[in-house]
């Protein structure tokens, strides 16, 4: 072995982390489980208020609880951060069940808005067992979602400046930034004298300029950051992307999107680094209502929509690409700490090999002899067969690269 091969080794071997251990009793016998925990995957939403990032949050964490049944491991949810989406979720539930179309204007319209920061955590969680060591290993990969309220994006002063702080901080961690925007802004185009004033309302509404510097700060923060990666989300935008109540619209509510974020998608090429990747989905949170009417006041610039009750319900569409695309960064990043897993097991099984690394991984813990070693890069391979099956899980028609 070169020094150089030594020198990589070593480089990788750093970052495995050494196991917590906690001793548990189980049906009287004692069970040690050793934890690793890998480095979180810090995802962003940045969208301005009543867009619908509280509602995507709710959606997706119920998706991933419904729907996605992994083999090897568990998912788990902070039981706080469970309830706090449950909750939302079931004020969705209300909106969805409203009986006429008046209550559903009326119920889309009161909710709740968020206040200041929520952040969300969840955790894939590997187990392996030796029976005879009575012994769990545990790999666990965090995930961390921020919530914020829509007026921070928005850089509203009465909000909290800590907490603009606080986002920024976070956006700057982040490998992976959500842009939900609200579709109804862009497609429902109601008869007014002043197209322009229209047009200028949709834009601040959208944020847009607020929406593009976020995303900029955020490109300019990824230099270190393989395989970043941006999802645009058209919320609120089922019924244009279906053919059961209405034409499907879904081409046009792309055109919309695009000339509307044109610039927004520009900048964020020329900043961030080429391997960047771009994604654009909708995504169906009540999946039961259509705007049927819009009006617009160009003297005192009010929008005001109203709904009605639909049947069509596209359950989740959109929520397994967008959780595909976070599982599929956090391989790449798995892949990118240590490595490929495969090469490494068939290196460890040599005998000849590890004998020359030995002394290399004493060095490191005295956890990682061949057995510790040999289960983490297990681990770490069963890991990203699962993430492989559920990215490759859900399809959506409607979802492209941009
Ligand atoms: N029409 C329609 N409205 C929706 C849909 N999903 C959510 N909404 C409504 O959109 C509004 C805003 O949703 P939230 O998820 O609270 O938005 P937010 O971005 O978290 O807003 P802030 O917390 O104020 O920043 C709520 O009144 C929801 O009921 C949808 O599919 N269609
Ligand atoms: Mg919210």
């Amino acid at each position: 072995m070169t020094e150089q091969e030594y020198k990589d080794l070593k480089k990788v071997f750093d970052k495995v982390k050494s196991p917590v251990e906690k001793k548990m009793k189980i049906q009287g016998e004692e069970i040690t489980i050793k934890t690793t925990t890998l480095d979180p995957i810090r995802i962003a939403m940045a969208a301005p208020r009543r867009t619908g990032k509280t509602s995507l949050l709710a959606t997706i964490f119920r998706y991933m609880k419904e729907h996605i049944t992994p083999n090897t491991f568990e998912i788990v949810i902070n039981e706080d951060d469970d309830n706090k989406v449950q909750e939302y979720a079931n004020t969705l539930q209300v909106i969805k069940n409203a009986k006429t179309d008046d209550d559903v204007t009326k119920k889309i319209n009161n909710l709740e808005a968020s206040n200041g920061i929520q952040s969300f955590k969840f955790t894939i969680r590997f187990k392996q067992t030796n029976d005879a060591k009575k012994t769990i290993f545990w790999i666990e990969l965090p995930f961390e979602i921020m919530d914020v309220a829509g007026g921070i994006v928005e850089n509203d002063k009465n909000q909290d400046a800590n907490k603009r702080e606080e986002f920024k901080a976070h956006l700057d961690e982040s490998s992976i930034l959500i842009v939900p925007f609200d579709s109804i802004l862009l497609m429902e185009k109601p008869i007014t004298n002043d197209r322009e004033k229209l047009d200028d309302f949709v834009s601040r509404r959208l944020s847009i300029n607020n929406i593009e510097d976020w995303c900029i700060e955020w490109a300019k923060t990824r230099k270190n950051d393989r395989h970043p990666k941006v999802i645009f989300v058209a919320m609120k935008s089922e019924t244009y992307h279906t053919n059961k109540t209405t034409a499907d619209k879904s081409s046009r509510c792309f055109e919309e999107f695009n000339s509307k974020y044109r610039d927004t998608l520009f900048k964020l090429k020329e900043h961030a680094p080429t391997d960047l990747k771009i994604t654009y989905t909708p995504l169906e949170t009540l999946g039961c209502v259509k705007c049927n009417k819009s009006l617009f006041d160009d003297e005192t610039e009010q929008m005001v929509y109203s709904f009605i009750k639909v049947d069509s319900i596209q359950n989740y569409l959109g929520a397994g690409i967008i959780l595909g695309e976070i599982f599929e960064r956090a391989k790449m990043q798995i892949k990118d700490t240590y490595g490929d897993a495969q090469t490494w097991i068939k290196a460890i099984k040599d005998m000849s090999w590890f004998e020359k690394i030995k002394h290399l991984l004493d060095t490191i813990s005295a956890y990682w002899n061949e057995d510790g070693i040999l289960d983490f890069f297990n681990g770490i391979q069963y890991i990203e067969q699962e993430i492989d099956s559920i990215a490759a899980k859900d399809k959506c028609k409607y979802a492209r690269t941009i």
